[in-house]
């Protein structure tokens, strides 16, 4: 069976753990967003490509979600005593990542070309692609405390001035004219299956759905494509979905992310805490609808939830 994930960060990266214990690895390709990509210190950086990466590498830190386990932050620190910019934590062994990743990029690779050499490096036998070789920026519309109308790369709205503004809405730029990586399209034409991540809908998923020519790869394959609810009882498990949602007009809720792809998904998977919400997911968004508990508090856990996701694909 082939299977292609979209994915993101933190919840994607748990999942991912999962599905590779039910599927082989060399079965699985991954399609990461890379709206939340930066450039800084003159590096460029792709924390949802490094968590997706280190995830499957299991060099995550698990308790941080995003970064390498066991990362010393003495650049950083040192950064920060010479006055330098110290907002975003780059770890000393991620910034070995960032650094090979821009020279290599410096010397005329593209970013898939670049990712696979990393996941090779890293041991990583699921292909991993960026949803796109050429830029694109997911940014905030927001209004600080003082009414001021802000725009913000994600990264400065989320960890540089943590989440504080109020938003009024989210833009991919970019994304009209990107294409997708080499791969991503055929991938997903060819997949028995595929599966969205527990990500974030409006920064992680959506992102990717706005290069051209994925949502319609997606929707027009025959295939079951399921997805994995990020929202349970009405807050995200990890993340800022809850701050995000309201502004695109999604309600945060099961449903409310489950309505982020209607026409896209024909299966939705809720956690046990919402299961009152599965009538109206069936009747209303028309897709089907399984039950479970879906915190992946460790990799077992996450097998069953990509055993449930995959089994309710099938049925
Ligand atoms: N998240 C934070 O909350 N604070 C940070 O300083 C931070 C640094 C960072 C560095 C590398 C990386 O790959 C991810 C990092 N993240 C950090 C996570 C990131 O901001 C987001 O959670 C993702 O972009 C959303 O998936």
């Amino acid at each position: 069976m082939k299977v292609v994930a979209l994915a993101g960060g933190v919840g994607a990266g748990k999942f991912l753990r999962g599905l590779v214990r039910v599927v082989p690895p060399q079965h699985v390709t991954v399609v990461v967003n890379t709206g939340d990509d930066l450039t800084l210190h003159g590096l460029r950086i792709c924390p949802d490509l490094d968590s997706v990466t280190y995830w499957l590498a299991e060099l995550a830190d698990r308790r941080r979600g995003w970064g390498r386990v066991g990362d010393s932050f003495r650049a950083l620190e040192e950064l920060r005593w010479l006055g330098g910019e110290a907002w975003f934590s780059l770890g000393d062994l991620d910034l070995a990542t960032h650094l090979t990743r821009t020279q290599w990029l410096q010397q005329g690779r593209t970013l898939s070309e670049v990712t696979a050499r990393l996941c090779s490096a890293f041991g990583v036998t699921a292909r991993v692609l960026p949803m796109t070789d050429d830029v694109v920026t997911t940014r905030i519309d927001a209004v600080d405390e003082e009414g001021h109308h802000l725009d913000l790369h994600f990264q400065e709205y989320w960890v540089g001035r943590r989440a504080r503004d109020g938003v009024k809405g989210i833009r991919y730029d970019g994304a009209g004219q990107a294409r997708p990586a080499a791969g991503v399209a055929e991938a997903v034409t060819a997949a028995d299956v595929v599966v969205f991540c527990p990500s974030n809908p409006v920064v992680s998923i959506r992102p990717i759905l706005e290069v051209a020519g994925i949502a319609r790869a997606i929707r027009e394959r025959r295939g079951p494509a399921v997805g994995v609810s990020p929202i349970i009882a009405g807050a995200p498990v990890a993340g800022m979905a809850d701050r995000l949602m309201p502004a695109t007009g999604l309600e945060v809720s099961a449903f409310g992310a489950a309505s982020a792809y209607r026409g896209l998904l024909t299966c939705w998977v809720i956690d046990e805490r919402d299961a009152a919400l599965a009538p109206r997911i069936e009747r209303d968004l028309e897709m089907r609808v399984a039950v479970t508990d879906t915190l992946m508090t460790d990799d077992e856990a996450a097998e069953r939830v990509a055993r449930v996701a995959l089994d309710l694909a099938a049925g």
